[in-house]
């Protein structure tokens, strides 16, 4: 869990470097190897490791917008996942999906930009596997400020009346973007949600990642052996803004200073040397997990770019027909199956 937990910190240490290239000094989004948006999970590191340690490569996690600690606990291919994220033709979705649209059908990983997108999938995969007599879970993560979405209620109702093999994982950093969440939600925790469904809901009220093991166990083995769905809420923090360039004007000084007070990977390194695990073995992991993240990035910033003929190929509809490139659409035209 530690090493994963420090390879998604350094991983995002190095993003953000990365990310910074050729924006600044007006904060052009446009611009630099890692155009758009960017969410970082600094933060949120004992969630994604102490579930996904539960985990085989055949269990599916689903992820929102912020998923680079999901994804590497799952043990999504860092090299290709960083391709992806600069865009590259080698990327887990040839570049075209971005940081919020990673897809690794090698661990049955997926994330998405659309608030509570994950849960549908993660329960039609938990009902693929018990109609197939297959002990696989699904684990579904999304954020505290996607509880009221209809998409995570209806796969609530859907993964209790067929008691699929789900677990749904409640990150809750307190905003979603500017927004408290005491001023949008009407029950102070995302967990007890499960009482209005048949399953049981759970809360880890800081994010230490030996509680969230703890908690993950039970609910992932109850899924395993056909005791059907959980509800898990897990308390981290935000330790960046909502995404890279947000001046986070809305959020008082002590929350931050709070979020950057409460490190789990600080907890977590003090809770294994005082169980005597040596200072050698914690940063051989440290430098084990650094090489790793950046040897992903030289792989990556190598890697050509898609070439811009095939920017229609893998995408849902079939594009319309233009006499000429650029030209308007004929009236009618495109063909929409
Ligand atoms: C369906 C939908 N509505 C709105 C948005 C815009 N949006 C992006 S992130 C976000 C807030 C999400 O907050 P939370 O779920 O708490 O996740 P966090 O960013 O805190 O990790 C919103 C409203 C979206 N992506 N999808
Ligand atoms: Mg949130």
């Amino acid at each position: 869990m530690y090493e994963n937990m420090v390879t998604a910190r350094h991983y995002e240490e190095r993003l953000v470097e990365e990310y910074l290239e050729g924006k600044q000094p007006s904060f052009d989004i446009s611009a630099g190897p890692i155009p758009g948006e960017l969410h970082l999970a600094a933060g949120h590191e004992a969630s994604g490791a102490g579930v996904c340690q539960h985990l085989h490569p055949e269990d599916a996690v689903t992820a929102p917008h912020r998923p680079h600690h999901v994804a590497i606990a799952k043990g999504v291919d860092l090299k290709r996942m960083t391709a992806e994220i600069f865009g590259r033709e080698t990327g887990l979705c040839r570049g075209k999906g971005g940081h919020m649209h990673l897809f690794d059908d090698a661990v049955n990983f997926a994330c998405s930009g659309i608030i509570a997108q994950g849960c549908p999938p993660a329960v039609g995969a938990a009902m693929a596997a018990k109609k197939r007599n297959e002990d696989s879970v699904a684990v579904a993560f999304l954020g505290e400020g996607a509880i009221d979405q209809g998409a995570f209620l209806e796969s609530l109702n859907m993964a209790a009346v067929h008691e699929l093999p789900v677990v749904f994982v409640i990150e809750d950093n307190d905003w979603a973007i500017s927004m408290p969440k005491e001023r949008v939600t009407d029950v102070r925790n995302g967990a007890d949600r499960a009482g209005g469904f048949d399953m049981p809901g759970t809360r880890v009220d800081y994010d230490d990642a030996t509680a969230v093991y703890e908690a993950a166990e039970e609910a992932i083995e109850r899924a395993r052996q056909g005791g059907g769905p959980t509800l898990m809420e897990v308390q981290v923090h935000r330790r960046m803004g909502h995404f890279m360039g947000d001046a986070e004007g809305y959020r008082p000084d002590e929350d931050k200073e709070r979020a950057e007070r409460l490190d789990s990977i600080e907890r977590l390194r003090n809770d294994l040397r005082v169980s005597g695990v040596g200072a050698d073995r914690v940063a051989e992991l440290r430098e084990r997990a650094e090489e790793r993240v950046e040897e992903a990035i030289e792989w990556a910033k190598d890697q050509p770019e898609p070439d811009p003929e095939t920017a229609l190929e893998d995408v849902f509809t079939n594009p319309p027909e233009r006499e000429t490139p650029g030209a308007p659409l004929a009236a009618g035209g495109g063909d929409d199956e």
